[in-house]
């Protein structure tokens, strides 16, 4: 058996989060695939391994089968396991929370959501999806703002809040995003390509029918 199992599917960018951080950091990993588009975040049998119904989870059995949900929580836990991609000061540790939380509040939140909708719920136009087209371009715009001029989010250094952040921002088509009018993030996810073992998560994540 690998040192940890994933729950995960390839169209989930939170999923992505942790299997990239898995990946950067040379673990011992298994994918379990979801059926997310057919429920299976919604079976008694996946609630009584996360509550929340979500992916990802990981499980690391190193610890005792340590059963981990929130992709921040995940990528924190194997930052302290491997001293790889954490915060090294007080300073750094704030400014890569401040960061995931925005992440998972502004920027994957939105872009998801409007992803889901335009590209698997067939809603491109609908008022929700517009509305969440807002949302998304928006927090891209903040984002762009950010990276100008500098080459990591949060340290000087790549942190679990990059590896946070790029969640989705390898799929630019799927919401209608061009990175020629983001040349911050562009640059930026063009870093995160260069770091050993990088891969985009069609190659870490498994794939199953959509519908
Ligand atoms: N904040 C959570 C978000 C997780 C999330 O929304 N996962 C989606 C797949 S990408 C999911 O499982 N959604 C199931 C649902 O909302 O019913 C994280 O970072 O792990």
């Amino acid at each position: 058996m690998a040192d940890y199992s994933l729950y995960c599917f390839v169209q989930s960018g939170n999923a992505y989060k942790a299997a990239l951080m898995l990946r950067l950091t040379g673990r011992d990993w298994q994918p379990v695939w979801v059926d997310f588009f057919n429920g299976g975040t919604r079976t008694p049998q996946y609630r009584a391994i996360n509550e929340m119904g979500e992916v990802p989870v990981l499980v690391d059995h190193g610890e005792g089968d340590l059963t981990l949900s929130q992709s921040g929580v995940i990528l924190h836990h194997l930052a302290d396991r491997t001293g790889r991609f954490g915060p090294q000061t007080g300073a750094e540790q704030r400014e890569v929370l401040r960061w995931m939380l925005w992440d998972n509040h502004k920027l994957t939140s939105y872009i998801a959501t409007y992803r889901f909708l335009r590209k698997f719920a067939g809603k491109e136009g609908a008022p929700e999806t517009e509305f969440m087209k807002g949302r998304a371009l928006a927090a891209l715009k903040l984002f762009e703002g950010h990276m100008a001029g500098r080459d990591w989010v949060a340290a000087d250094r790549p942190t679990i809040a990059d590896i946070s952040c790029c969640g989705y921002l390898f799929w630019p088509a799927d919401f209608g995003a061009d990175w020629h009018d983001y040349p911050g993030i562009a640059a930026w996810l063009d870093r995160i390509r260069t770091l050993d073992d990088w891969a985009p998560p069609e190659a870490l994540l498994p794939s199953g029918p959509i519908a």
